[in-house]
């Protein structure tokens, strides 16, 4: 089975993932602090590309310069060593009781200056490591009570700290993008830019939208009851998707943050058929590195927590070897032919056709049989069968 990875796969951790503890609003940390230069190597030995971090994940929130400086300089090296790359870098504006009620959306304008501080400080540290995508997840920026935000100041205060930092990343001539990424809820009771959808058309309010993209995550998704696949679709068509999290969820509940494919296996399957193998006519492809953004579970020590991250990286490969084989199957073809799925592809009208040459055609409508239409059978159940015997190895 093709379950071994090497960086040539472009997977990515987050050190804050198999770093995690295990502390929940119920529990403490169940497992002692991992330090990131042992992620590093560990993930390095796993065959992983690269890591990813928080500026606090690396450089405890209140560090002096001095300390900053030799965290970063013991940290660079081990990558080096390590031979891995740092593709992607966030900011923490969620963990210190300053965000409690926000960063860029927070009500008190001292926070909201300094969340900018720390969000422009940590841009300067990406370039400077070589990072392509700056990602904001805006855990706290949102409410518990719909009377305690004025929401149109919310979203005016969200715009201006995202413009500010993507105007600074220009002027300063960095090769960086940033990647928003939706969260219907938790922390707050409800989040800013919710879903895919809500983000997306607030990149279009933005100034310096072009170089403002998404990071969606699975599991964010699904707590919304939304279908991912369909979520980053939207995205590659729209030419956002900049950055993926992938992990697992099983439903509407709160953010369960499984290893990838430990939740909805069927939508996992059909996420890494179109990661790998693109719209069925074509169509815009995913380049970026396939990051993981999970947590293991506390239950579990360090040795589990390895095998977590192995388990990430091996269900992302036996699902590609399964989309390959599905998409390679020629009674698939067949069936993919039978149930229209390519004829999608055709513009509905033909070249240099109008509205009024339409409502000229008497064949598209007065001598259009809609009954005989009707009758067709698009064949999607028998389609999903297959799909279904490719991912459970049966054909
Ligand atoms: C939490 C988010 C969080 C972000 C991270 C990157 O649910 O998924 O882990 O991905 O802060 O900005
Ligand atoms: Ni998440
Ligand atoms: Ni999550
Ligand atoms: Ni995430």
């Amino acid at each position: 089975m093709p379950t071994t990875p090497s960086p040539a796969d472009h997977f990515t951790f987050g050190l804050w993932t198999v770093g995690w503890t295990g502390n929940d609003p119920f529990g403490v940390p169940t497992r002692p602090d991992l330090d990131p230069v042992e992620a590093v190597h560990k993930l390095a030995e796993l065959g992983a590309y690269g890591v990813t971090f928080h500026d606090d994940d690396l450089i405890p929130f209140g560090s002096s310069n001095q300390d900053r400086e030799l965290i970063l300089k013991r940290f660079t090296s081990a990558i080096q060593d390590a031979g891995l790359k740092i593709p992607m870098i966030t900011t923490n504006l969620f963990s210190h009781p300053v965000f409690k009620d926000g960063g860029f959306s927070s009500n008190d304008r001292s926070v909201r200056r300094f969340a900018l501080r720390k969000v422009l400080r940590n841009i300067d540290l990406a370039a400077q490591l070589g990072a392509e995508t700056f990602v904001m997840w805006g855990g706290r920026e949102g409410a518990e009570y719909d009377g305690s935000k004025d929401l149109s100041a919310a979203l005016d205060r969200m715009r201006e700290g995202v413009d500010t930092a993507a105007g600074y990343i220009k002027e300063q001539g960095y090769g960086l993008k940033i990647a928003l990424e939706p969260k219907p809820n938790e922390p707050r009771g409800d989040i800013l830019l919710p879903t895919v959808g809500h983000a997306l058309a607030f990149i279009a309010e933005l100034e310096n939208g072009d170089i403002v993209g998404l990071n969606p995550e699975t599991g964010h998704e699904q707590m919304a009851g939304l279908n991912y696949t369909h979520g980053i679709a939207q995205a590659l068509w729209a030419g956002k998707l900049f950055h993926i999290d992938l992990n697992g969820q099983k439903s509407i509940k709160y953010d369960q943050d499984l290893v990838f494919g430990h939740g909805d296996l069927t939508s996992a399957f059909f996420t890494v058929d179109l990661l790998e193998n693109g719209f069925p006519g074509g169509g815009p492809k995913y380049e970026g590195p396939r990051h993981f953004d999970y947590k293991p579970s506390r239950t579990d020590g360090y040795d589990g927590v390895w095998a977590s991250a192995a388990a990430n990286m091996s269900m992302y490969l036996l699902l590609k070897e399964r989309a390959q084989a599905f998409r390679a199957d020629p009674e698939v073809r067949e069936a993919l032919e039978a149930s229209g799925v390519f004829e999608l592809g055709e513009p509905t009208l033909a070249a240099g056709e109008t509205a009024a040459d339409l409502i000229a055609d008497s064949a598209s409508f007065e001598d259009f049989d809609a009954g005989a239409a009707a009758q067709r059978n698009f064949g999607f159940i028998r389609l999903n069968q297959l799909a279904l015997e490719h991912l459970l190895g049966a054909r």
